[in-house]
């Protein structure tokens, strides 16, 4: 045991050694706010590079597995997770991860002291934010247009801090032939009198977390009142939630295929599904299920920013203290200019998205707010978040893929060593450019919106980039200031807009 040994890397605190997350805060939140919630983001670091680490290992070494048949051949289907994930959903729920949101102790602020903590939090959790991420958009689509009772047996247990009663939900849309385009769902729902529910026959192709309690799912609704008929295309899909398993555990007419043997997100227990009669009870109107079910994705997109910002977050600590510490050609690495120049690059991106993900996390706050009667809710947030929700999900699961690699090869050949988890960071990052839209459909997500609104949209972007600006005089304060920053991203997010729609335009052009 002689020779040299690497000092090395460790993050103790993301929160206390980040300057960049302390100064968004710093300026999002009341100085109040952020007093009083300081302590649990600390505790949540200290959590995650503890008790997290090391449940994160073990979901790692031991993932899901699906025993489908019972030693008298008898068809079981029983998904056997972890203890390590279990914990996660215990933690989960006592930590209020989407309690927080709903709570609302701090109004409009309680999604930033939300998102703030679940991407701290989201560094022990493994892909346990995968499910909290359907959870919280569950939540929220019942609090929009669930009945009283969905409210009561469901929402406030999604909402939940007690770990017996919390529930998680899954979110089934993609099917084999259509993910993107939902329209060619090929799953039933059928009015069964005697029961009083909906029966819904099909087979859902992608279902993350099939541990989850309930589930929120897209089917094609046979029409009572028109003789079973029904209709094609998006347009005839209602939404429905359904109890996964019932309280002895056994599954709600739903058979588990098989689980998915996936590049990355090994912990995480995606599976196909076979649906046979599941009952299930529609949630808000019939046919307008892909504009019900639009309420979870649109928050499920920002988590997937959030997401993007931790794991960039993450990239860019471990990064800075390997160059700490690691020497070359005399010099330390931080003292090399072309790393340091490589490492200045990855704050930027880090910085920039960070900035963008709570700009949207705190237009989400004040839209869900009590005050959201508020000229500034209706005029300027809701549209410009429609907006930039899917320019923000597009934005941060490109370059926190990207990002990736520069942290991998930051470390040079220990990058590439399956010890150091940047392996598994990076495999896992990528799965946000597919899940919860792919780029090019959220591209046309945003030529839908500036469509939607006449382009009325973009005007209220430049407007706001405008007003964000008029202070700026010179480029030096283009720097200094964190405000430019924020409208960076605005100026981005045009960009990016004008991109979609000039290749939009090729492609017209080339067919
Ligand atoms: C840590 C992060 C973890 C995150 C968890 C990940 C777990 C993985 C879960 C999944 O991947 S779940 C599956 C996710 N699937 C998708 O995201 C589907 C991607 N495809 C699209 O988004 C398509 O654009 C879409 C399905 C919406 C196309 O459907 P349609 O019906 O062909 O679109 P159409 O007709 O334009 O829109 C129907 C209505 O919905 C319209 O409203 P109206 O009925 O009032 O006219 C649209 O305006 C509305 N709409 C569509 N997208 C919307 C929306 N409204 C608000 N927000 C949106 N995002
Ligand atoms: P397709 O829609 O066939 O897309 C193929 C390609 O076509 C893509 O590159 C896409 O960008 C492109 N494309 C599609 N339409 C257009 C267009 N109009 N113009 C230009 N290009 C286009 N789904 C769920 O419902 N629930 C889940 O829990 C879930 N979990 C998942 C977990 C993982 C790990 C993964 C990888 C996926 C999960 N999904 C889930 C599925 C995911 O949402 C879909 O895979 C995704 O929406 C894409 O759908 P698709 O696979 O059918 O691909």
């Amino acid at each position: 045991d002689v020779g040299f040994k690497q000092d090395v890397p460790v993050v103790q605190n993301a929160f206390l050694e980040d300057p960049v997350m302390v100064s968004v805060l710093t300026r999002l939140l009341p100085d109040n706010v952020l007093q009083d919630i300081s302590s649990d983001l600390i505790h949540i670091c200290d959590w995650a590079n503890t008790e997290g680490a090391a449940l994160v290992d073990r979901m790692e070494a031991d993932q899901p597995r699906l025993r489908q048949y019972d030693s008298w051949c008898r068809r079981v289907d029983e998904l056997l997770v972890t203890e390590s994930w279990k914990k996660q959903k215990e933690i989960a729920a006592r930590e209020g991860v989407v309690a927080i949101a709903y709570e609302r102790k701090y109004g409009q602020y309680s999604r930033i002291y939300q998102m703030a903590k679940l991407m701290l939090w989201s560094a022990g959790a493994g892909l346990y934010s995968c499910p909290i991420a359907m959870t919280d958009g569950c939540a929220r689509v019942i609090e929009l247009i669930g009945t009283q009772d969905m409210k009561d047996q469901v929402y406030s247990r999604l909402t939940s801090r007690d770990p017996k009663r919390f529930f998680t939900s899954g979110q089934w849309m993609t099917e084999r032939p259509g993910g993107s385009d939902v329209g060619r769902t090929e799953t039933q729902a059928v009015w069964n009198e005697e029961k009083k529910a909906w029966l819904v026959s099909g087979f859902k192709w992608f279902s993350s977390a099939t541990d989850a309690d309930v589930t929120m799912l897209l089917a094609r609704t046979h029409d009572p009142k028109a003789a079973g008929s029904m209709k094609d295309g998006s347009k005839g899909l209602s939404l429905y939630l359904a109890r996964v398993r019932d309280n002895e555990g056994k599954l709600n007419g739903v058979r588990i295929h098989r689980l998915k043997d996936k590049v990355g997100t090994k912990a995480l227990p995606t599976a196909e599904l076979e649906l046979d009669g599941m009952v299930a009870q529609q949630v808000g109107a019939t046919h307008k299920g892909v504009k019900n079910i639009s309420a979870i994705l649109n928050i499920t997109r920002i988590y997937c920013g959030m997401s993007c910002t931790s794991a960039m977050q993450r990239f860019v600590l471990v990064s800075k203290e390997y160059a700490r510490r690691r020497e070359v050609f005399g010099a330390l690495l931080k003292e090399q200019p072309l790393h340091l120049a490589t490492l200045a690059n990855m704050e930027l991106q880090y910085r920039a998205t960070s900035q963008f993900t709570f700009y949207c996390v705190a237009m989400l706050g004040r839209t869900e707010s009590l005050d959201n009667n508020l000229p500034q809710v209706k005029e300027r947030d809701i549209p410009l978040l429609r907006l930039l929700t899917p320019i923000l999900k597009v934005w941060s699961a490109k370059n926190a893929f990207a990002m990736s690699q520069e942290a991998m090869e930051a470390f040079g050949g220990q990058g590439y060593m399956e010890e150091t988890g940047l392996g598994r960071a990076m495999r896992d990052v990528l799965v946000n450019t597919i899940w919860e839209g792919t780029s090019n459909v959220l591209s046309l997500d945003v030529l839908r919106v500036m469509a939607e609104t006449g382009g009325s949209v973009l005007e209220l972007y430049s407007r706001t980039v405008r007003e964000i600006m008029a202070p700026l005089k010179n480029q030096e304060q283009w720097v200094k200031s964190a405000k430019a920053l924020e409208e960076c991203l605005v100026l981005i997010a045009i960009r990016f807009t004008a991109y979609a729609t000039a290749e939009g335009r090729n492609v017209l052009e080339a067919s």
